[in-house]
This record gives structure tokens, sequence and C-alpha cells, in this order.
């Protein structure tokens, strides 16, 4: 399991724009935003894909979804709705390989993906 980019926005090697962190979790404004809101929420603990989680990662997993939906509700956007996507691998898109979830919103998005 090599380091990546991520991990160095975790020790503050690399800026990011932070908008929540706790001992467990850092969620920061993605450098390529898709929408107006475009955040990305991670746990700290480094697990590549979403192939890689473990059953006692479930809660860490849970965890993900809570930041997001309180984080969806501080930004205003829960009841207009947004979009929560984790990409795996390849073919899903997955361009950094410490995994993290897509918290986009602030416009109508549109489906399906292409
Ligand atoms: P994915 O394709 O699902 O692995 O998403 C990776 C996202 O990470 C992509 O939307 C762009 C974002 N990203 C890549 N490098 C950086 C960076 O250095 N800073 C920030 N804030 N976001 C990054």
């Amino acid at each position: 399991m090599s380091e990546t980019i991520f991990d160095k926005i975790i020790s503050r090697e690399i800026p990011a724009e932070i908008v929540y962190e706790d001992e467990n979790y850092l969620a920061f404004n993605d450098i390529n935003p898709q929408a107006p809101i475009h955040i990305l929420i991670m746990p700290k603990k480094r697990i590549p894909t979403i192939n890689d989680i473990q059953k006692n990662d479930s809660e860490l997993i849970a965890g993900l979804f809570f930041i997001a939906k309180d984080i969806a509700i501080k930004k205003g956007i829960d009841k207009d709705g947004y979009r929560l996507i984790l990409n795996c691998n390849e073919n899903g898109g997955q361009s950094v390989y410490h995994i993290h979830l897509h918290l986009i919103g602030g416009r109508k998005l549109s489906w399906i993906p292409g």
C-alpha cells in the first residue's frame, strides 16, 4: 500500500481547503470541482479501494456517510439533494488509491454517468 497524494494532504505536506477533520477522517474541497459543492471525504486510514475494506472497517466506512450528510446539511444542500460517489479501480474512474467519498451538489445533476 503505497502513499498517495491524500496522505500528503493529511500530513499537510500539500495544502487543501479543509472542510472537516477529526481523529479518523478528513474532508476537503476537490481540486477539480464538478459542481458548486464538490468535497472529498476520506478515512485517514489508508485503504486503497473499496475492494480492500474488511469487516472491521464497517464503522469507519459508515462514518463517511454520516460526515457527508452532516456537511450536506451545513452547506444547505440536504433538502435540494446531492450525490455521493465512491469510484473503484480503473473502470470506476478511480485515480487516487485511498478511498474517498465524493459529495457533489449545489446544482441539478444529470444521470446516468458517462
Ligand atoms: P477519484 O477519481 O474518485 O479517485 O477522485 C480523485 C479526486 O481527487 C479527483 O476528483 C481530483 C481530486 N484530487 C486529486 N489530487 C488532488 C489534490 O492534490 N488536491 C485536491 N484537493 N484534490 C485532488
